[in-house]
């Protein structure tokens, strides 16, 4: 996807403001990863089915691999933009500011996007760190972290389906051709001074703007973390939206458009957004599960029954991504692929 126009070059309105007091939070379902294996299954499936999102306590990654991961990431946005820029524009990886995709979608967030390939990671580490080696020893390290536990999820979540091949959904992500990526966001502080548009609506501590604009994410599977600031919102469905609180303990899973069609529609893949804190600076980590690019996504066979037809024709995941990257951030690609 190298090609598309620079992302730094474009010239877009700024976001809307949103005003936040609408948005009441919502307490996710808590996933206990300690708790016993089938019960652990089954909470899954009941979450992934209802909400498409968790919280995961008891994960098993070590403070250690997340503190050095998240030193890293301040080190880098803390650093001059020019120097930031040294990392290169996010097409397809590098930093990237305001600009996300090809397409004009804009936010206010700036951003480190990366494959998961460590020798890359190694080769790349010099224009982003003054200390390379231990850039690239924290990145590969909670790399490496997040992919087993990723693993780990989806082999319960094929468990908790009765799919019978229980890794069907983690050898995507094991290969190693894994189109995966790992993605560092910095949402500045912006106080909203949205007074002369509309002065009703002049609240600074509960006005923020769009970070981040309304997706749902194009992978199998998504790992996120947050220092303790909020801005995270996930949307229920006709224009309701509801705001998770931040827990720098725990991670929020969320299903990827690839697994709601490897689940034949059970899971859902649902629109998320985040918003800017007013005063304080937000920082997530994620880590996007993909297939290789040339694999194909098709439902295993035990979950498509007369009652429950395909709903996705089969695709390679290189197929997908391509129109994902066509189209605008918060177009709804999945239903391309619908079968009927
Ligand atoms: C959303 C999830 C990941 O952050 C991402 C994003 C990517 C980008 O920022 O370049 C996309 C977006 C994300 C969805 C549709 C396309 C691609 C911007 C965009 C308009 C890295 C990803 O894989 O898809």
């Amino acid at each position: 996807f190298v090609g598309g126009p620079n992302r730094t070059d474009m010239v877009v309105a700024s976001p809307n403001p949103i005003r936040a007091e609408k948005v009441q939070p919502i307490e996710l379902p808590v996933i206990d990863l300690s708790a016993e294996r089938s019960e652990v299954s089954k909470l899954i499936v009941e979450a992934c089915e209802e909400y498409g999102f968790f919280k995961l306590i008891n994960h098993g990654v070590s403070d250690n691999i997340i503190a050095q991961m998240e030193e890293e990431g301040l080190n880098f946005f803390t650093k001059p933009l020019s120097e930031k820029q040294r990392a290169g524009p996010a097409t397809p990886f590098g930093y990237g500011c305001k600009n996300i995709g090809f397409n004009g979608d804009i936010g206010e967030v700036e951003y480190l996007l990366l494959d998961t390939n460590p020798l890359s990671i190694s080769q790349r580490s010099n224009t982003i760190s003054n200390d390379p080696n231990k850039f690239s020893s924290a990145v590969i390290g909670y790399i490496q972290a997040v992919r087993v536990l990723a693993c780990e999820i989806l082999d319960l979540m094929a468990e908790g389906l009765w799919v019978q091949d229980s890794s069907v959904f983690s050898t995507m992500i094991k290969d190693v051709e894994s189109d995966s990526l790992f993605r560092l966001n910095h949402y500045p502080p912006i106080l909203c001074k949205d007074r002369e548009t509309s002065p009703s609506s002049f609240h600074s501590h509960s006005s923020s703007k769009v970070g981040f604009g309304e997706h749902s994410d194009p992978q199998i599977l998504t790992i996120l973390r947050s220092n303790d600031v909020g801005g995270l919102q996930i949307s229920l469905g006709d224009g309701v939206w509801v705001a998770v609180p931040p827990d720098p303990t725990a991670f929020c899973v969320n299903v990827g458009d690839v697994l709601q069609a490897m689940s034949n529609g059970r899971f859902l893949s649902v629109r998320h957004r985040a918003l800017t804190n007013s005063c304080k600076s937000r920082m997530s980590m994620a880590y996007f599960g993909a297939p290789p690019l040339h694999a194909w996504v098709t439902a295993p066979a035990e979950l498509v029954t007369p009652n429950r037809p395909l709903l996705y024709r089969p695709f390679t995941w290189g197929e997908y991504k391509k129109a994902a990257y066509s189209l605008r951030l918060g177009d709804s690609r999945l239903d391309l692929f619908r079968t009927a």
